[in-house]
């Protein structure tokens, strides 16, 4: 019988809180473990999770936990780990709770699961404890634990299996299955986009326009709006329904590109080993800037020269950071065929990911590590 976990997850905004929550939820119930996932708002899981909730899961109203007649959450099931998620702070009868349970030999550990960045503080913070030393979890420990893509990070999540998965995918059977007409054989680029609505769409349809695309757009705001613009003649452009989560990953690994967004789609693009463009979540003080630099630095250190500043000058234009530049008037692709430098980068980068564990066995380790501490 595995542990039994309490995943805490507020949706802020977008669809990352419960992407990263949703699919951490499902890699621990994969791997044997008890989940209670609480959420203030589950409606996405309707489209995200077409399956239903997989045994081991159980999706609970985050109203129930600020309920001060919360009780005990059962003999049969005390929490052995709570994950507050990016920090959204657990209500304040949830943290009675745990400190009723401490207070009788079981205190859970406290898992704060921030935010990934490649930003240098990652790997100063990551591990770090919180001691509470007042207000209802008194006595209690807290420890951050940072998402990353160095060893000296928490790493990031890959689901035991994915790599094979990929292997065995069929990406002309996908696109067949979701109605998308086989063009293949004409040497047709496939592209996604999952962006948000500050994208500069009509830059990109003029980037599109230099061959014959198939270019995938993600349901949404973008999906709207694009449609609206004039297309090339070389364009042929298919609106995506809300994919479950297990399809929106295929839908990475059927394209030879993939314009990707926030967390979560940034992750798995990466997984997908082929290369990929990310949008950041634009934050009002301007931390999206170097944050998308760190990662730019990491990502291409092992990049061919002239494949690296044609990335950079990519991605700081997607991302509205340098459209002042002189040499950054137009957005100019690298190639990203079969063959190209931008495919084996991306590979290479996946397999120096892989190389390192994931980031649920290393949550793991640090809780069996732990263990002895808290109870
Ligand atoms: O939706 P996002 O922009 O989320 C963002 C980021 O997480 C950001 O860091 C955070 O601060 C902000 O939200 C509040 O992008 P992200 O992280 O890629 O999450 C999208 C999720 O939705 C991801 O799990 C993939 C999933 N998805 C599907 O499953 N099917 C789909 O069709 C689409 C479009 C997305």
């Amino acid at each position: 019988m595995g542990k039994q976990w309490d995943l805490f997850c507020r949706v802020i905004d977008n669809f990352g809180d419960i992407g990263v929550s949703w699919r951490l939820a499902r890699d621990l119930a994969a791997r044997g473990e008890q989940v209670r996932l609480w959420l203030d708002d589950a409606s996405a899981l309707a489209w995200m999770a077409p399956q239903g909730i997989p045994p081991g899961i159980e999706i609970k109203a985050w109203e129930q936990a600020c309920r001060a007649s919360l009780g005990p959450l059962g003999p049969q099931s005390p929490s052995d780990v709570v994950v507050e998620t990016f920090g959204c702070e657990l209500p304040e009868a949830f943290l009675h709770h745990m400190a009723e349970q401490a207070a009788q030999g079981h205190a859970p550990q406290w898992i704060n699961l921030e935010y990934l960045s490649a930003e240098p503080y990652v790997e100063r913070s990551h591990g770090l404890n919180s001691p509470q030393f007042s207000g209802p979890a008194r006595g209690l420990n807290k420890t951050f634990f940072y998402p990353g893509f160095t060893p000296r990070t928490g790493g990031l999540l890959r689901e035991p299996g994915l790599l094979q998965a990929q292997t065995a995918f069929e990406p002309q059977a996908w696109l067949a299955a979701q109605g998308v007409a086989n063009q293949a054989a004409s040497g047709e680029r496939i592209v996604s986009l999952f962006a948000y609505p500050n994208a500069p769409l009509p830059q990109l349809l003029a980037a599109l326009a230099d061959r014959p695309t198939l270019l995938l757009v993600c349901a949404g705001q973008v999906q709207a709006d694009i449609q609206r613009l004039s297309l090339p003649a070389t364009l042929r452009l298919h609106a995506l329904p809300y994919l479950g989560q297990d399809d929106f990953d295929r839908l990475l690994w059927a394209c030879d590109l993939n314009f990707v967004r926030g967390e979560d789609s940034f992750v798995r693009a990466q997984w997908a080993g082929k290369p990929f463009v990310w949008q950041i979540y634009s934050q009002d003080d301007g931390a999206h800037a170097p944050k998308l630099e760190a990662f730019m630095d990491l990502w291409l250190t092992q990049a061919p020269a002239g494949l690296a500043s044609q990335w950079r000058a990519v991605w700081r234009y997607w991302n509205a950071l340098a459209r002042e530049d002189a040499g950054a008037k137009r957005l100019a692709l690298p190639d990203t065929a079969a063959g190209s430098a931008a495919l084996a980068h991306a590979r290479q980068w996946r397999e120096n990911l892989a190389s390192q564990p994931d980031l649920l066995s290393q949550l793991n380790a640090h809780l069996l590590k732990h263990s002895h501490k808290s109870s």
